[in-house]
């Protein structure tokens, strides 16, 4: 303290205290008018609170009203297009029926113009239905949408000349007497099953043995396995739907063992209904060898007449699907491909045969 400065001291003289009684009495009616400005405030805020949720509640209404309108546009959507789905389904149903029809009566006049009975039998008296000559798409139409790209170049082909093609698959029986072994993994299928378990050298063996056979060298009749061309051609029967019968998927039971209704075996050829040329288990049962090199790309390059395959490659074509296969597959338009020495037990043949005398 030695500086000259001086502790701090209340004053209470009248003065301060006059002073401080004005300073509250300030503080109060500051405080009161707060608690007025707070009230107000809190009012306003109230009935703003009330006007939102006014405001939400009759938004939240709207919104189910919207949202009901909505589910029934979404339920009207659904049943047109359920109705357009049908309508489409029965067009192509009687489109191929149309086109069926009219290709029906080709064998018959192809069988006029050559003197020849519609149906023939061999010596193993397997049956052959005149394929007549003429014209078709090939592979997929851009609506199919299962088709894989291998499918999709669709172009004509020309089959110039007539062939005879095996109503049913080479059955077991028929194997067995041309080679002398049943080399089928469903033997419990019956005889008249379609042999399976066969390779495409193998099928090229029976072929040949067939056609060298003594009766089938007196009766001029050789044998071979149909071209990829012939044997679309064949299953088509004048349709360019996605099954010989239409689109409709529903129906494919009636005309194929496949992985819906086969049981995961083989059965008897001819127990399902034919196409419009006579031919039976073109869909499903057992896919087909064909002679050709299979080449994804081939349809980019394919003659328009009479096309057997690309000169080379590593596995040969099958069609038709199989006991084993998907409805997809069994697709007129399907191309498989498998190596030429593989024995699938999903895997047969149908014979082609050609008059040579
Ligand atoms: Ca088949």
């Amino acid at each position: 303290m030695g500086n000259g400065q001086r502790g701090v001291a209340v004053d209470l003289t009248p003065a301060f205290i006059a002073d401080y009684e004005q300073l509250q009495r300030d503080f109060d009616r500051l405080r009161a008018s707060g608690a007025a400005a707070c009230e107000a405030e809190a009012e306003r805020l109230r009935s703003q609170v009330q006007d939102l949720s006014g405001q939400r509640d009759r938004l939240q209404g709207q919104l189910q009203q919207v949202e009901g309108e909505l589910q029934e546009a979404r339920r009207q959507r659904q049943e047109s297009d359920a109705q357009v789905q049908r309508l489409d389904l029965e067009k192509s149903q009687l489109t191929a029926q149309l086109a069926a029809a009219r290709a029906r009566s080709f064998p018959q006049q192809w069988a006029s113009l050559l003197k020849q009975p519609l149906e023939l039998s061999n010596s193993l008296d397997t049956r052959f239905v005149l394929l007549p000559a003429g014209q078709f798409w090939m592979g997929a139409p851009d609506t199919d949408l299962q088709a894989e790209r291998d499918e999709r170049q669709r172009h004509q082909v020309r089959i110039t000349k007539p062939v005879w093609l095996a109503k049913y698959a080479v059955t077991q029986a028929e194997y067995q007497r041309v080679m002398g072994l049943n080399p089928s993994a469903y033997q419990q299928s019956g005889a008249t099953a379609p042999v399976d378990s066969v390779s495409w050298n193998e099928a090229v063996e029976f072929c040949r043995k067939l056609s060298a056979s003594s009766a089938e060298q007196a009766a001029g009749r050789a044998y071979r396995l149909p071209t990829e061309a012939e044997w679309e051609y064949a299953c088509r029967a004048g349709t360019e739907t996605r099954y010989s019968f239409g689109d409709a998927v529903g129906e494919l039971g009636d005309y194929a063992w496949h992985s819906g209704n086969s049981d995961w075996i083989t059965h008897p050829v001819g127990l399902k209904k034919p196409n419009a040329w006579g031919l039976c288990d073109m869909h499903g049962n057992v896919w087909e060898w064909c002679g050709d090199w299979y080449e994804a790309a081939y349809y980019n390059s394919s003659p328009a007449d009479d096309p057997r395959g690309p000169a080379g490659g590593s596995f040969r074509v099958a069609r038709g699907g199989s006991w084993s296969g998907g409805a997809s597959r069994c697709r007129s338009s399907c191309r498989n491909w498998v190596a030429p020495d593989h024995r699938g037990d999903g895997l047969g043949f149908r014979l082609a045969m050609e008059l040579t005398s």
